[in-house]
């Protein structure tokens, strides 16, 4: 025999039970937001090993802020939801009325979901214009840090499976580790010379796809010397998993005692250099072809 549903009578207790999840959430955002704030978004990576690092590290301090108060109205929706109105052991399930067409609600949520989307675009555009964030920008970057017409340029090469580092600032010096002085403007210029892979400087926040014939600009503003980890961030080929290294942020007396040793070093396998169609010594050429043993000259820029 078919059953009708069953349909529960309207609620006839008159507790307020929206007002008691409202101060529930109010009561628990207000503890738990801070406390993410303090010490949950700093943990966050990048770390503050560089300027751009640092505004990733406020940026996701923001975010985790901003999503902590939409977690605990959840949790507390849910939990207070779970206790109130689970079904008694052994007793029907009831289905309340239907609520159709609450215009207060369906306003409320447009609005507030609304603000919180176009407060983040618009705050998430400024904070990657700000300092460059630390993104690969093309050949032609619109978004500069202060001061970076005076920025050291380092170019990065990569290759399977190292990354090669050319300072044009010191005669075109190669070479396979990445030093670079602290509290200096630096202007990377990202390229590859077979297929496609990505720096990721990780402590410094930088990451910029590394692809053959592209000169892939970030910025990047060193502070204090630390020691920071270099990964290929884009499947290369067998030995991606090794394509990685350290890289150091050193004085300003200690980046020139290294550059003087490198110069030395370099000077002698010079005029080995072999780059595509440019066999010997290659000048600075911002970008390279993939034509090993021929095809189209490197694209050369200045
Ligand atoms: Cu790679």
């Amino acid at each position: 025999m078919a059953s009708e549903p069953t349909t529960a009578p309207p609620p006839t207790d008159s507790t307020n039970h929206g007002l008691r999840v409202v101060v529930g959430w109010i009561v628990l955002s207000s503890i738990a937001t801070p406390l993410v704030a303090i010490y949950v978004g700093p943990l966050i990576p990048p770390g503050n090993a560089s300027v751009q690092g640092q505004g990733q590290v406020f940026d996701n301090q923001v975010m985790t802020s901003l999503i902590t108060p939409i977690l605990c109205l959840m949790a507390v929706f849910f939990g207070y939801g779970l206790v109130k109105f689970h079904a008694k052991r052994n007793a029907a399930i009831l289905d309340g009325p239907p609520i159709r067409n609450d215009a207060r609600i369906q306003i409320l949520w447009i609005v507030i979901t609304m603000t919180m989307v176009l407060f983040l675009a618009g705050f998430g555009t400024y904070e990657l214009l700000k300092d460059g964030a630390g993104g690969g920008q093309g050949p032609n970057p619109i978004a500069f840090p202060p001061h970076h017409q005076s920025a050291m340029q380092v170019q990065v090469i990569g290759q399977q499976w190292q990354f090669t580092y050319r300072y044009p600032s010191l005669g075109g010096l190669e070479s396979n580790q990445l030093y670079l002085p602290a509290n200096t403007d630096v202007e990377l210029h990202v390229t590859s010379l077979d297929v496609i892979h990505s720096f990721w400087a990780v402590e410094l926040g930088v990451k910029a796809d590394a692809n053959p014939g592209v000169d892939n600009i970030a910025f990047v503003q060193t502070k204090s010397p630390t020691t920071f980890h270099v990964r290929c961030a884009e499947l290369c080929g067998l030995w991606h998993g090794y394509m990685y290294n350290n890289g150091y942020v050193v004085t300003a007396s200690e980046f020139h005692a290294w550059a003087a040793q490198q110069t030395k070093l370099y000077a002698a396998i010079k005029p080995y250099m072999d780059r595509p169609g440019d066999k010997g010594g290659a000048p600075y050429a911002r970008s390279y072809l993939p034509a090993p043993g021929g095809g189209p000259p490197p694209v050369r820029a200045g």
